[in-house]
């Protein structure tokens, strides 16, 4: 392991252009659960019920609700290692990171050049005029949205079946295109588009690496293990390296 540690420092240390997609096991060491796996989300609720633009028009508050609860228990929790480690690494080297995430612990991390591509719980939508705004109201009442006065707010998050916004998209595939590193952590790879990007970098000439206790998948270089471990190691052998040749 501490070969492929040292390798994946290397390649981030020459590279003009390293991309991370991050995915729900990036915050499970946070205490925030995945979706998928025997303590994921989906197995205890029903994704067709709750995050669908369907369950969004049949039972808004019900939505509203779920949304709600999870946003107390994420705004409970905290960063870990492996979010810091990646917040310093971009203070050494240029990284820029999509996350499927909609916990915020990146930017809570110190993190910036993040694109959050399935949205923010703490922000909320206008349903007539698309405004976005920050959001930490927790009440399961209806709120209208104060630009147009006329719109309810609904979660700024992406259900499935929604297609992601447009210019985040136009902003991950120019990324896609220049990476050099594609870091893939903590996602089972199974949600569209999302789960293409590494196959669409490693196209486009990237050296792809997974970090996952779990094998999805196909990557150049596989670290098996938590994120909050492994990309505080990463982040020592880069400083290691570049104190060697200072
Ligand atoms: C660790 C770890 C540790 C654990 N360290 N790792 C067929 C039927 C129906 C739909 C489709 C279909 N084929 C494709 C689709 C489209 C659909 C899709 O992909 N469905 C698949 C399920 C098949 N996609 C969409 O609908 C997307 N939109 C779209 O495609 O639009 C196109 C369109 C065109 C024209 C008109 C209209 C539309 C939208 C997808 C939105 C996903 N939304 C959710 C909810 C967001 C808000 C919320 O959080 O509530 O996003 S679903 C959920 O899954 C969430 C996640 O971001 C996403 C991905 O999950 P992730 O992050 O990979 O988590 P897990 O749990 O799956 O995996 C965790 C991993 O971590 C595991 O591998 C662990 O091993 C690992 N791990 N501990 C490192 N410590």
């Amino acid at each position: 392991m501490q070969k492929l540690i040292e390798q994946t420092a290397l390649a981030l240390a020459r590279s003009k252009s390293n991309v991370v997609l991050s995915g729900a096991g990036m915050s499970a060491e946070s205490g925030i659960p995945t979706f998928r796996g025997n303590k994921g989300l989906w197995k205890e609720f029903n994704a067709q019920e709750l995050a669908t633009p369907q369950a969004l028009r049949k039972n808004f508050s019900l939505v509203w609700q779920w949304y709600n609860e999870r946003k107390k228990q994420i705004a409970e929790k905290s960063p870990n290692a492996g979010h810091l480690a990646l917040s310093r690494l971009q203070e050494i080297i240029p990284l820029a990171i999509i996350t499927q995430n909609i916990d915020n612990l990146h930017s809570r991390a110190g993190s910036s050049n993040v694109l959050e591509i399935h949205g923010n719980i703490f922000k909320a939508r206008c349903m007539a005029c698309g405004h976005v705004m920050d959001f930490s109201q927790t009440d399961n009442s209806t709120f209208l949205c104060p630009a147009c006065t006329r719109g309810k707010l609904r979660p700024h998050v992406v259900l499935f079946g929604e297609r992601l916004d447009e210019r985040q998209l136009q902003k991950t595939f120019a990324l896609l295109q220049s990476a050099q590193v594609f870091l893939v952590i903590g996602t089972s790879s199974m949600v569209y588009p999302a789960a293409s990007f590494a196959e669409i970098a490693a196209e486009a000439g990237a050296l792809i690496v997974e970090i996952n206790p779990q094998p999805t998948a196909q990557a150049d270089i596989v670290l098996r293990g938590k994120s909050g471990e492994i990309l505080p190691q990463i982040l020592q052998s880069l400083q290691d390296f570049k104190s060697l040749k200072n």
